[in-house]
């Protein structure tokens, strides 16, 4: 089944927890990787007082069940050394389930499609360019950008 991946991280080395959280979801065949974005520098989003994040995202081919991925998705955080923080607050890696081929879950472990991914210019960008024609519970991501300000979410190596 098609799955989506969001991935940030604004703390240490970002483009390269990045780089390695992708690795990670590859070599432990989580998911088989068909587009994967550039990686973004993103002003923070919800919590302000933050260090930019470097933001991008990924799609790809996925056998297991939505539950499964989640934990799956954890286990690189933990394994990566995320460490438990505020809500919004800094991370070392976030690696978040976009969509689910066309599930629709809505639990406060796990919503999908992703329950902010329309609001937030960090995702839709990146994600728009592996999946310009992508729609998610009838809402074309294209539109959805158009809705929201990007200006500030830039290739990371535009400085
Ligand atoms: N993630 C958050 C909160 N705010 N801001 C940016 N720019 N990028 C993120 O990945 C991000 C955020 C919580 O998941
Ligand atoms: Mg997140
Ligand atoms: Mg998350």
């Amino acid at each position: 089944m098609r799955v989506g991946f969001g991935l940030g991280s604004n703390i240490g080395d970002k483009p390269e927890n990045i780089k390695k959280a992708l690795t990670l979801l590859e070599t432990r065949e989580i998911a088989k990787l068909t587009a994967v974005s550039k990686i973004y520098r993103t002003p923070p989003w919800g919590v302000l007082d933050q260090g930019d994040f470097a933001n991008a995202c990924a799609i790809g081919e996925t056998a297991l069940s939505p539950y499964e991925l989640l934990a799956a998705v954890k286990k690189i955080e933990a394994d990566m050394g995320r460490e438990p923080t505020r809500r919004w607050g800094p991370r070392l890696i976030d690696v978040d389930i976009l969509f689910l081929g066309d599930h629709t879950l809505d639990d406060p472990e796990l919503t999908l499609p992703h329950k902010e991914l329309f609001g937030r210019a960090f995702v839709l960008k990146p994600l728009l360019e592996i999946a310009p024609d992508l729609v998610l519970d009838g809402v074309a991501v294209a539109q959805a950008l158009g809705d929201v300000d990007a200006v500030d979410v830039k290739p990371w190596t535009e400085g």
